[in-house]
């Protein structure tokens, strides 16, 4: 092949890579634009927001390589789309167990969104103590020319499972996969006193939210029946609406 051709290979190579990439960014910009109107309406609607933090990344060409050479995966763009689903990735980090299901629902209630697959690590953990609710969803995206669908994980757990994960990762690759006995024993604690806590906070955030949801029955003022439907509103504009309403 002369050079004039090889390099017209080459820029055809990168147009496709940057194209292939690029469909994965949009897809995850799709999701966190989800999940920041999700964050806003908890944070101004309702008074509590599930989600405590959340973090996105697209794997590096090269780690997606190097996860095709590891699962025997022939480059093609059809194949790695296929068998690679988690090129983008979204952790969600909630403060408490019932946070985790409670967002999966509402992500999963979504009309645009596809689950494709979901592997539930808090109900049945990994032998190492790993937790998290795993969910592999499909979402289109919409480019100028045509439509695609891309696959985005999303991995959603606690402070404390995220608390335990990052280290363990660390660890497992500090030792290449070969974790001395005594500290994959440690792990293993870890993990369990990680799972105790979560328990014990659950318990406390039970008892307040159950308190405070007393009380909120009580004041009925903070709703305004519409429609047949309760639209919940600041108690204040409640009151300056029947104030007005008084002086009609
Ligand atoms: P990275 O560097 O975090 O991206 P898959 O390998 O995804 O095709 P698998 O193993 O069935 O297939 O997927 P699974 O079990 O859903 O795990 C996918 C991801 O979950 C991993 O991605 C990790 O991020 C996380 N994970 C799973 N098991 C563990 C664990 O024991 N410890 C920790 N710390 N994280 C875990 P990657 O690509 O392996 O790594």
């Amino acid at each position: 092949m002369d050079e004039s051709k090889q390099l017209h290979q080459l820029k055809k190579v990168r147009k496709e890579l940057t194209r292939f990439m690029l469909s994965y960014k949009f897809g995850l910009d799709e999701i966190n634009t989800k999940l920041n109107i999700l964050q806003e309406e908890f944070e101004h609607i309702h008074d509590y927001n599930p989600i405590e933090h959340l973090k996105s990344r697209i794997k590096s060409p090269e780690s997606i390589l190097r996860k095709c050479q590891r699962k025997n995966v022939s480059i093609t763009e059809a194949s790695i789309k296929h068998a690679i689903k988690d090129i983008a990735g979204i952790r969600i980090v909630c403060s408490f167990i019932t946070d985790i299901y409670k967002i999966s629902e509402i992500i999963q209630g979504q009309q645009d969104i596809k689950v494709m697959e979901m592997k539930d690590y808090i109900k049945n953990p990994k032998s190492n103590g790993y937790k998290s609710l795993h969910l592999i969803l499909a979402i289109p995206v919409f480019l100028s020319d045509r439509q695609e669908e891309v696959y985005i994980e999303i991995q959603i757990r606690t402070v404390a499972m995220d608390f335990w994960a990052s280290l363990e990762h660390k660890i497992y690759y500090k030792y290449d996969g070969e974790v001395p006995a005594h500290l994959v024993e440690e792990l293993t604690n870890s993990a369990n006193i990680a799972n105790q806590l979560d328990e014990k906070m659950e318990f406390l955030h039970t008892e307040v939210n159950g308190e405070k949801t007393d009380k909120q029955s009580d004041s009925d003022l903070d709703f305004l029946p519409l429609d047949n439907k309760r639209f919940p509103l600041p108690k204040q504009l409640l009151e300056e609406l029947m104030e007005k309403k008084d002086r009609e």
